[in-house]
């Protein structure tokens, strides 16, 4: 196949409701989608990256630029190209996994639309629906938290993930188990708020019985989650600090994780992803898909990844409805078990809705 252009394309589209983070509230997202164009077909790819680089260094305008100068050109000068040597060429070039994700999401779509084969089948998965979780961000107060984490139980969603940092922790979490029992699946996110030196503070979550503590610690920090696995009984899950599968391998040989939140834009694509999954399983460790916010288009692949084998605990792979009034794509709906259904069709299984993405655009820039 030979790749002729990348589309770099600008969408805006308003969150249902703001959501906060340890490190900062998104309101209304600017994402750059990636359309390749080939001589078999076209193919899309979404960039995770955020507007501003607080997730991580990454941000929407540096994407774009790193695309549109180094990435492209190399793919663009191979008289043919297959999706699976994306990743190695582009591998010259240090960093900006999401802005390489994005690329390499957009030919693999393009290649297995041209070859009639699903996203999900290509990758391996195993099942046809997966169970749903839901992110609930920082909320002014606990009378809000409560009333969110209600309606996402009441929607039908089988995990509750809380976002925490210093100071809205221990009693948040403390008054979401009190509401909902027991039984349901709660864990928490600190998205690297906090220090070594809080081992003992966040031992104190250790009552609630969660699934597990996200990204407690500063992303290069592995030898920290190191000593903090030791000093609480609830598993930490490594999220920020998982760049590929090699790191993966890495902080669960050195004790720094006990799960691991798989993110196909953290790790450089789609493909890397499944890497990191079958390092995971070897080790005998649990994977979950995470999420970025992202339209229908990564919601599908997230669901095709989120259907392997390994991934044994529901992700942030939430419905449409949880992020957007009106989706890129056809919604993704829960249904009555609490399950999203992973998207059989060619390629991504899903496309843009012309209209809708006529009505978000923003810009659109031809790389050929
Ligand atoms: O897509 O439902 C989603 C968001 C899930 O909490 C979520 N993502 O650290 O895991 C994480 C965050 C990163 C994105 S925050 C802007
Ligand atoms: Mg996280």
């Amino acid at each position: 196949m030979r790749l002729l252009g990348l589309e770099l394309r600008r969408v805006a589209m308003p969150l249902v409701r703001p959501f906060r983070t340890s490190f900062g509230t998104e309101r209304d997202r600017d994402i750059l989608l990636v359309r390749a164009e080939t001589e078999s077909g076209e193919g899309w790819g979404e960039c995770v990256a955020m507007a501003e680089p607080r997730y991580s260094p990454e941000y929407v305008d540096g994407a774009a630029h790193v695309i549109e100068h180094f990435l492209a050109p190399v793919l663009l000068a191979r008289p043919s190209l297959t999706a699976a040597e994306v990743a190695g060429l582009l591998a010259v070039f240090e960093g900006h996994p999401m802005a390489k994700a994005a690329v390499e999401m957009a030919v693999l779509d393009a290649e297995l639309r041209a070859t009639g084969v699903s996203l999900a089948t290509h990758l391996g998965a195993v099942r046809d629906r997966v169970p749903a979780g839901v992110s609930v961000g920082i909320t002014d107060d606990v009378d809000t938290l409560l009333e969110q984490v209600e309606g996402y139980l009441a929607e039908g969603y089988l995990r509750i993930k809380l976002k925490i940092e210093p100071g809205l922790d221990v009693e948040r979490v403390r008054a979401v188990r009190e509401r909902v029992g027991p039984d349901v699946l709660l864990q928490v996110d600190a998205n690297a708020a906090y220090t070594v030196d809080d081992g003992p503070h966040l031992a104190a979550l250790d009552e609630f019985d969660l699934l597990l503590i996200e990204q407690p610690l500063p992303p290069d920090d592995v030898a920290g989650h190191a000593v903090l696995a030791r000093q609480v009984r609830t598993p930490i899950c490594l999220d920020e600090s998982v760049t590929s599968a090699r790191i993966a391998r890495d902080c669960i040989e050195r004790g720094a994780t006990a799960i691991v939140n798989i993110k196909a834009g953290r790790v450089g694509g789609y493909l890397e992803a499944v890497a990191v999954h079958d390092v995971c399983a070897a080790a005998g460790v649990p994977v979950w898909c995470g999420g970025m916010l992202e339209t229908g288009l990564g919601r599908a692949a997230n669901l095709a990844l989120a259907a392997l084998p390994g991934f044994t605990l529901p992700g942030d792979t939430s419905a449409s409805a949880r992020y957007w009034a009106t989706d890129l794509t056809v919604p993704f709906v829960l249904g009555d078990d609490g399950h999203l259904a992973v998207p059989t069709g060619p390629g991504l299984g899903v496309e843009p809705l012309s209209d809708v993405l006529a009505a978000v655009t923003t810009s659109s820039h031809w790389v050929r």
